[in-house]
């Protein structure tokens, strides 16, 4: 198999998780369930969830997976709750996303912003489900020592703890990562420099809140379920940091260069936002050089793990010059 063919493997491995969570759409309330529905399943890369399920593999190995699976559509539904309000005339004011009318033009406003919402919750009911899994007994996995080596391997207390502690941590990095501190935050910053000149540090700051956060909680999310120690913990926090800011810098990118149809979203948007971008601040080539940079520097932290999973190596390469 060669990576693309990976890659559709993986998603659509990713995609037959995430999906199981949606709701049904009856009741009165049908309206909002068919636009969250309509957003959710639109597409889209699902990176998050593919990016928490092989970090979960990293330190799991092949272990089951139910524990991690809630995160996964829990961490999309935030997501796309996001997305659905960035689209919002109040904010980007975009027409299309994932190749599709976005949720305000085909459900109109009020019912775009209950959609938003009403993914957002459904993404902590979804995440609490973890909580009903049948306690595992994931070892915990230590980042040093040359060789994956387990703790708590005939410990009898540890043998037989049931993992909500690891679930209650996943919970607390997933809600923190969501709101002011994390993904809104950035956002909040980035609504607020629109118009006007902002230097490095704002923007980095920006991006490390609006884009990297749920990213870092996907792969930390899936570390911490997988029982990676604080050690490996904090390498993952790392990897994850430069991936955020090279995926972002990638959409900067694509933004100006990208290919609307196979964006599925329209380009200019930063421009007619009037947006300070990585690509207006340090120009096009250098910004390509930083995506490759922060890339490189993700991938290094990994390959230095003593744990191993080769796809989420690749799948970080394949970030780089990624078109979508
Ligand atoms: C939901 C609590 C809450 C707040 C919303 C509007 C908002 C606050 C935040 C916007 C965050 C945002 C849209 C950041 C940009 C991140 C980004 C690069 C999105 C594109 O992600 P892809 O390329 O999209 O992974 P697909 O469609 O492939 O999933």
């Amino acid at each position: 198999m060669n990576f693309k063919e990976e890659l559709q493997a993986h998603t659509s491995e990713v995609e037959r998780i995430i999906t199981a969570y949606l709701p049904k759409e009856e009741g009165y309330q049908k309206t909002v369930m068919e636009a969250m529905n309509y957003s959710f399943l639109a597409g889209g890369k699902r990176l998050r969830p593919m990016l928490m399920l092989e970090t979960y593999r990293l330190f799991a190995g092949s272990r089951e997976t139910s524990v991690v699976e809630p995160f996964m559509a829990a961490i999309e539904m935030i997501h796309t709750s996001s997305l659905i309000h960035d689209d919002l005339p109040a904010m980007d004011n975009d027409e299309y996303r994932r190749g599709r009318k976005t949720t305000h033009i085909v459900y109109g406003e009020a019912m775009a912003i209950l959609a938003g919402d009403g993914l957002l919750n459904l993404a902590f009911e979804t995440a609490l489900k973890a909580l009903e899994q049948k306690p595992q007994i994931p070892p915990l996995v230590k980042a040093a020592g040359g060789s994956m080596s387990e703790c708590g391997a005939g410990n009898d207390a540890e043998e037989t703890k049931p993992d909500s502690q690891r679930v209650q941590t996943a919970l607390s990095i997933l809600a923190r990562s969501t709101g002011i501190y994390g993904m809104m935050g950035g956002q909040v910053v980035d609504v607020e420099s629109e118009g006007m000149p902002i230097d490095r540090d704002r923007l980095d700051f920006i991006y490390e809140l609006k884009t990297g956060a749920l990213i870092n909680a996907a792969m930390l999310i899936g570390a911490v379920l997988g029982g990676a120690d604080r050690e490996a913990q904090n390498r993952i926090s790392e990897a994850a940091r430069n991936i955020g800011l090279a995926f972002q810098i990638q959409d900067d990118i694509l933004d100006v260069i990208g290919d609307q149809a196979v964006l599925g979203k329209p380009v200019g948007s930063d421009q007619k936002n009037e947006k300070t971008t990585y690509v207006t601040l340090r120009g096009l080539e250098q910004s390509v050089r930083d995506v490759e940079v922060f890339s490189n520097r993700a991938i290094a932290v990994l390959e230095d793990l003593p744990m191993k999973n080769t796809y989420l190596t690749a799948l970080v390469k394949y970030l780089i010059g990624r078109e979508k």
